[in-house]
Order: structure tokens, then C-alpha cells, then sequence
């Protein structure tokens, strides 16, 4: 090949590419061609490196310039430094997660289990001191299956800004915190998830008076001021929506859904937004006499699964959770309950399968590390699956029945594999 003609094709294609640079309209106006050609250059360099395969977890923990990028494009007015704080549940911190945690929460003599601060239904600290719900029950659940004994936990009011380090951290070994299973919590943040507890979606609420009605759309919030807590799913999804419909709203942000719904109650929000159960949950339990608090849409705008979070990469203290619920699930499908957990081996009105999962002959619980009447002392002591959803979710008016959280043979999702 001729030497010459490859550099005056090079030379060429630099020239060109020079032009293009400029011809795209930078503010430079018909800045000379040389420094364009370097900007060129400059550019396919960093692209390259961009291309390039991260050396080690720290750099890929400081390196996150898409969040911000994605930020950026945010159309929203924010009153309050939401951006900020949210990517504070990123933010690096020392781990302690890897193997380990089970033995660990055997030596202390209780689990550790992160919740919602206040949560309706979920999370609620009662006037004598005691918490209560759906995921607090999920912690007694793992700490009987741990220890048989309910109360063998310490519960970690968590708000949704403080979870993530509290786990990455070790200041709690599991979290019940109406937490939703995302991809970059999976992997960026360096979480792992169990099964799913409830399958939820967010909406909106408003005032009638406002006139807002349970066919209003995401529209008719354009020019609102919109709250949630910082820290969540929830202003990232109302965020993509504002922008997706080129709507404007003000969105404001708290560390925990008591402001949220205390400053939509003052009238300083005019719309509020997160799960579709803590709406359900706010307005059963706060809205005023004498007003119509309504929540739209009718299909969530996002899909929110909750469940267990814990550190990553301890598969055996992640098999204790897991199990848990989802022999929470199996004996519920299996009509185990509270009433009858102790009364199930040697009975054979009940299956293999069953006795198996209550401490009978083929056992699997003394494999994971745990007593062969682990998931029998959870039944007992704190209830199936169906046990646990009534007496914490239907009060407030949240049905399962065809309703994603249905049991799968209901037509829902709510589904574990075979204990076998
Ligand atoms: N599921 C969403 C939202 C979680 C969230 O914080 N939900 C509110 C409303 S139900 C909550 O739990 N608040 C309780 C609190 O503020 O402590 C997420 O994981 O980011």
C-alpha cells in the first residue's frame, strides 16, 4: 500500500471530521479547524476510555456518571436538594457483607432488621412502645426461624435515604422496608433480594376539591407541587413521567412519608406520591372528615416489588430469609397455620411435603443451619402467609383477592418453589 496516499487519506478523513465538529454547531462559531480536529480526537479518546472494562469495585463505585447525567434531564423544579440525597443511598461506605452473617446473628442472640420509619399497615409504632405490620412480621418471621423465638430481633427504624448503608454497613443484617427490587440496587448498590412479599405500583393522591377523580391521569398534575420521600423509586418514576408527558411539577421531597402527609394534609403539597399501599394506608388512616382524598391512576405508573434486602454475596444467610417466606407461602397453600403448625407431623391428612417443611422425616432446615421445627416455630409464632396479609394489610382495605398478591392458584403471584 502507498505509504503517502494512507497519510493524505488520514489527513482527510481528520479534515472532515474537523468540519462535521464544527458544522454541529458548537457556540465557537467558525472556530479554526485545528483546535476542532483536536476537540474531535479528545472526544473518540474519552469515548474509548468510557468503553473500557472498570479495574476494581471502588472505581466502579466512584465512577457513576449516567445518575447524574440522568438527573440532569430531570424537567422538574426541586424546592429541596432531592437529587443530592438520592444518590446518597449509592453514596460509599465500608462493607462488611460476604459469608458469615447467619453465625453472626447466632453469637449476637437476635436479628437485626431495618423498617419503615412509619409505613401504615407496613410498619407502625403503636402507643405502647411495641411496632407493628406487614414487614415487621417478616421480622419475627426470620428471627424464629433463627432462634424459635419472635422477638428475638432488634427493629431498626430506617428512613428510605439511611436503608442501603444501614445493610452495606451491618447496623442491620436484613431489611422488611417497603423496598423495591430495581436493577441498580441489584447491582450498583450492591444489594441482594429475596421473594417478593407484595407486589405494588405507584400512584398519586389529591383532593376531590381539587378535582381529581380515580380516572384522572398523570397529566392533570402538570403545574402541581408534588411530595414524596427522598431516597426512593418514587421520585425517580415521577420524574421519567413528568418528562415522558412534558408536564411541569414541583416536586418536593422529606426523609419520611409522616411529612409527606402531614404537609399534603396543611395544604402545602398538592399531590402526593409513592406505593399504591401506603395511599391506600395514609387515607384509611389520616384523611380529614369532611374531605376526599382520591388515587390515581388506576394502573400504577411503575411496577414496585417489595420484599427482603440484605447485603450481597452470603447465599446462606440469603437461603434462611428466603425460606422463611416462602414457607410463610407454602403453608398457607397447604392449609398449615398458626392454629395447626404443631399438630402437622404424623398427620396424615397432610403431605410429605408439609411434614417435611414442619420439621418431619426429610427435613431440609438443619441443612441451611437451622432447626428441623425452624419454619414450624415460624407458622406457630407468627402466621402464614395469608395470616400475616390479614391481619395487617385488609384492615386498611388492601384485598388480595385479584389482586397481584393473590396466591398463584388464584390467578395472583404470590408463589414459592417446593419445599423438596
Ligand atoms: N418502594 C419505594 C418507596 C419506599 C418508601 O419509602 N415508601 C414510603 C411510603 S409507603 C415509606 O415506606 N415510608 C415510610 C417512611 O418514611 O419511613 C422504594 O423502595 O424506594
Amino acid at each position: 500500500m502507498n505509504t503517502k496516499s494512507t497519510l493524505a487519506k488520514l489527513l482527510a478523513l481528520i479534515f472532515t471530521m474537523a468540519l462535521f465538529a464544527t458544522a454541529c454547531g458548537s457556540d465557537s462559531g467558525g472556530g479554526d479547524a485545528v483546535d476542532s480536529a483536536s476537540d474531535t480526537a479528545d472526544a473518540v479518546e474519552e469515548a474509548m476510555d468510557e468503553e473500557e472494562p472498570m479495574e476494581d469495585e471502588e472505581e466502579a463505585m466512584d465512577d457513576e456518571p449516567m445518575e447524574e447525567e440522568a438527573m440532569d434531564e430531570e424537567p422538574m423544579e426541586e424546592e429541596e436538594p432531592m437529587e443530592e440525597e438520592a444518590m446518597d443511598e449509592e453514596e460509599e461506605v465500608e462493607l462488611t457483607q460476604g459469608a458469615g452473617t447467619l453465625a453472626a446473628i447466632q453469637s449476637r442472640g437476635e436479628l437485626n432488621c431495618g423498617v419503615s420509619t412509619a409505613a401504615v399497615a407496613f410498619s407502625e409504632l403503636q402507643a405502647d412502645g411495641s411496632r407493628t405490620g406487614f414487614d415487621v412480621d417478616f421480622c419475627h418471621a426470620v428471627a424464629a426461624a433463627i432462634f424459635g423465638d419472635r422477638d428475638a430481633v432488634s427493629l431498626v427504624p430506617l428512613t428510605a435515604q439511611e436503608r442501603f448503608t444501614a445493610v452495606q454497613t451491618g447496623d442491620v443484617d436484613v431489611l422488611m422496608r417497603n423496598t423495591t427490587w430495581t436493577q441498580s440496587r441489584d447491582t450498583d448498590v450492591g444489594m441482594d433480594f429475596g421473594p417478593t412479599t407484595y407486589y405494588d405500583g405507584q400512584q398519586f393522591m389529591g383532593r376531590a376539591s381539587d378535582g381529581f377523580g380515580p380516572d384522572s391521569g398523570v397529566a392533570e398534575i402538570d403545574g402541581a407541587i408534588v411530595c414524596t420521600n427522598a431516597g426512593t423509586t418514587t421520585e425517580k418514576n415521577v420524574g421519567d413521567a413528568a418528562g415522558v408527558l412534558g408536564i411541569d411539577i414541583t416536586l418536593q421531597g422529606f426523609d419520611d412519608f409522616d411529612q409527606v402527609t402531614q404537609n399534603f394534609i396543611d395544604g402545602s403539597c398538592d399531590v402526593i406520591t409513592t406505593d399504591g399501599s401506603g395511599l391506600v394506608g395514609r387515607k384509611a388512616t389520616q384523611q380529614p372528615a369532611g374531605e376526599e382524598w382520591v388515587i390515581f391512576p388506576a394502573t400504577p405508573i411503575s411496577k414496585e416489588p417489595l420484599g427482603p434486602t440484605y447485603g450481597q454475596n452470603d447465599s446462606g444467610f440469603a437461603d434462611v430469609v428466603n425460606w422463611t417466606v416462602y414457607a410463610t407461602i407454602i403453608a398457607d397453600e397447604k392449609g398449615i397455620n398458626s392454629g395447626n403448625a404443631s399438630d402437622i407431623i404424623g398427620n396424615d391428612e397432610f403431605d410429605p411435603e408439609a411434614q417435611r417443611l414442619m420439621g418431619g422425616e426429610g427435613e431440609l432446615q438443619t441443612a441451611m443451619g437451622l432447626s428441623p421445627d425452624a419454619f414450624q416455630q415460624v407458622i406457630l409464632q407468627v402466621g402464614n402467609y395469608s395470616e400475616i396479609y390479614e391481619a395487617n394489610l385488609v384492615p386498611v382495605g388492601l384485598k388480595r383477592e385479584g389482586s397481584a398478591n393473590a396466591g398463584w392458584l388464584d390467578g395472583g403471584l404470590i408463589y414459592a418453589p417446593p419445599a423438596r
